[in-house]
């Protein structure tokens, strides 16, 4: 049985009375769930934001278990209790369906469809972005997890068939041998599927072949891809999170509640991972300081809870805030994808003075004898990832002699599609 040595129910009832106040006073809540939390205890699901705090609440018919968040921030959620799966946004339950077998794990396509696993059934159904079933996919023994690439291939995890099935995108199945009950299962962004197994992970390409494999953490369950790229995953046994580059390498591992399973990563760099028996949600920077800690009786859930893996892998040509910068765009300028206010400087490469003129007064400023540039990847003119001498030669030939303009973004201002590190552009 679950124990809940943390969130005391004083604290509860404070934060869902703090809950209601808010849900009713305005429509503008409706932006502000950041992230959409499973409460076992009381059979609901909590709109969590950016801060940590619940803004809001609604009643399911029953215990949730997946939950997939849409590119309009709403929610699919599977009850598999009920065979059920219904849509959730602030207003309440908008779509209620019966799948044609309990299901557990949900994950949004490019086209709005949604896919779900049934451990029952060991089978993969596919809906269209209403809830109608379209399709059923054979997959291997007791699916766990699923996650959809880049290109609309679905992955998921046979947690008894130690196995990865992929469905592709013509419907035919191949399924891939990997380690011991697998479980959480995550599409990089870079093409490669990251599989978390019961002592270890191991990557997959996109054709299926192991890329790496390891034995790390303690019965490690959930994965999440990170706004910057890096991979992190909930280690149950240890009540702590593993860092990894996007390559592989444990960078770091973090200390938080009892027994984490649900994880999932925040457009503002931030990660969240459920701690089911201490009752807790653990809200980590990039470096994995700690931001918010949130009282949830019993939180969980698997699968995507705030849409940044939907617009990380699966949609990253789109703009799913309006802002005029892509996903991907966000993502590698470290802004964020679902928040309109928060976007890439745009900027033209070879004005270093930000003056809106490209003249000699920027190749002053490239050699140092002009005033400190506020966006350094402007003097990068040749885009080499370095600011040097070539910078002010290159631009000077473009001036003067008739050479080569600079790399793009030029001669319209726009954001950087691959802004070297090291050198920001912050106004
Ligand atoms: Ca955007
Ligand atoms: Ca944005
Ligand atoms: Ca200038
Ligand atoms: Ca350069």
């Amino acid at each position: 049985m679950k124990t809940n040595s943390k969130g005391t129910g004083m604290n509860r009832s404070w934060m869902l009375c703090m809950a209601w106040l808010v849900v009713t006073s305005s429509m503008a809540v409706a932006q502000s769930v950041d992230l959409w939390v499973l409460d076992g205890d009381t059979d609901s699901v909590l709109g969590l934001d950016a801060s940590g705090a619940i803004v809001s609440t609604v009643a399911l018919p029953g215990d949730g278990a997946g939950t997939a968040v849409t590119h309009d921030g709403a929610a699919w959620i599977s009850i598999p209790a009920e065979q059920l799966i219904v849509k959730v946004d602030v207003d309440g339950i908008a779509v209620s369906v019966s799948p044609p077998e309990p299901v557990l794990a949900l994950a949004v396509a490019a086209d709005g469809s949604f896919w779900g696993v049934s451990n029952v059934s060991s089978e993969a159904f596919h809906f269209d972005d209403s809830g109608v079933w379209l399709e059923t996919a054979t997959v291997g023994s007791v699916p766990f997890a699923l996650a959809i690439d880049g290109v609309g291939r679905v992955w998921v995890t046979n947690a008894f068939g130690n196995s990865v099935t992929r469905i592709d995108i013509d419907g035919s199945t191949a399924e891939f041998p990997v380690g011991f009950y697998p479980t959480g299962i995550a599409a990089h962004p870079g093409g490669n599927v990251w599989v978390i197994e019961k002592t270890g992970i191991t990557i997959l390409a996109g054709d299926g072949s192991v890329v790496s494999t390891q034995a790390v953490g303690s019965f490690p369950r959930g994965v999440t891809v990170a706004l910057d790229g890096d991979v992190w995953v909930s280690d149950q046994g240890a009540h702590s999170v593993l860092q990894f580059d996007s390559a592989g390498q444990l960078l770091d591992e973090h200390t938080v509640g009892y027994v984490p399973w649900g994880i999932s990563a925040s457009g503002d760099g931030s990660v969240s991972v459920l701690c089911g028996y201490s009752g807790e949600v653990f809200r980590l920077d990039d470096d994995g300081a700690v931001l918010a800690v949130t009282a949830v009786g019993y939180p969980n859930a698997i699968g995507d809870l705030s849409g940044l893996q939907l617009a990380m892998t699966v949609l990253p040509e789109e703009d799913f805030d309006g802002d005029s910068a892509a996903n991907m765009i966000e993502s590698v300028n470290g802004t964020d994808p679902l928040d309109a206010g928060s976007q890439p400087v745009s900027f033209v490469r070879g004005d270093a003075s930000r003056d809106g003129v490209v003249d000699i007064v920027d190749v002053f400023v490239i050699l140092g004898h002009g005033d400190a540039p506020v966006c350094q990847e402007a003097l990068d003119v040749d885009d080499s990832g370095m600011i040097d001498l070539a910078d002010a030669a290159n631009l000077l030939s473009y001036l003067f002699m008739g050479g080569a303009s600079p790399a793009a973004p030029f001669p319209a201002a726009s954001y950087d599609s691959s802004p070297a590190s090291g050198y920001p552009c912050e106004g």
